[in-house]
């Protein structure tokens, strides 16, 4: 049994989705971001870093993990599934999870923040995201191009990176010029198990006119 704590963003979906491909037994912990619920000495006990998400795996002596990639290795690797175990088919997908950590997250993240919450219209920090956000984006359908899923076969490498790019719009980013990555977040899109994870904690509110600062 694992226990999520976890709240509707992009990071927090990348863990819901991958439990929910899995088939791993869950239970979720809303950490209600809105509230500052992420920022309670409660929750710091359990990450740190103050942000979601974090797992407890109830069957590894209350292990517990923070930071969404090794969050998703960890779980992959539980379940012996979406991480090949040969050296270089495993590497293949933590390359283009990191992609996903050090590039995307952050780049696409602070455009978001930048275009829509941040108090002040700064013209050249929004351009500059968006930019770094549409050459990523770039990288993406290039690899797509080439191969169906991001490496190899579908990886939570792919739900890391498709968390993220399917709310291109917070970011004020068109994927209009990038149909191999129109495509495959369509395919994403349309897998029941991500799909079901989408709805953990409840559904989004995530509506452009809607938008509550520092979330993402
Ligand atoms: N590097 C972290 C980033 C986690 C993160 O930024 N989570 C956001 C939600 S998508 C959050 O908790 N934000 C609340 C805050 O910054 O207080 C990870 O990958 O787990």
């Amino acid at each position: 049994m694992i226990d999520l704590y976890t709240w509707k963003t992009p990071n927090g979906w990348k863990a819901s989705c991958t439990l929910e491909e899995l088939g791993l037994e869950y239970r979720v912990e809303p950490v209600d971001l809105e509230t500052g619920a992420q920022k309670t000495p409660e929750f710091l006990s359990i990450n740190p870093n103050g942000r979601i998400p974090a797992i407890i795996d109830r069957d590894e002596d209350d292990f517990v993990v923070f930071e969404s990639g090794a969050i998703l290795i960890h779980l992959a690797e539980k379940a012996g599934k979406l991480l090949p175990s040969d050296s270089r088919g495993r590497s293949k997908v933590i390359q283009w999870l990191m992609f996903q950590i050090g590039g995307l997250g952050p780049m696409q993240g602070q455009a978001h923040v930048f275009l829509r919450t941040f108090p002040e219209k700064l013209p050249s920090a929004i351009a500059r995201y968006q930019n770094e956000t549409k050459r990523l984006f770039g990288v993406l359908d290039g690899q797509l191009a080439r191969s169906e899923y991001l490496a190899g076969d579908f990886s939570i490498a792919d739900i890391a990176n498709w968390s993220w790019a399917r709310v291109h719009g917070l970011a004020g980013v068109s994927i209009e010029p990038f149909p191999n990555l129109q495509r495959w977040i369509a395919t994403l899109e349309a897998r029941p198990a991500c799909a079901r994870g989408l709805l953990v904690p409840g559904p989004t509110e995530y509506h452009l006119d809607n938008l509550k600062p520092g979330l993402v």
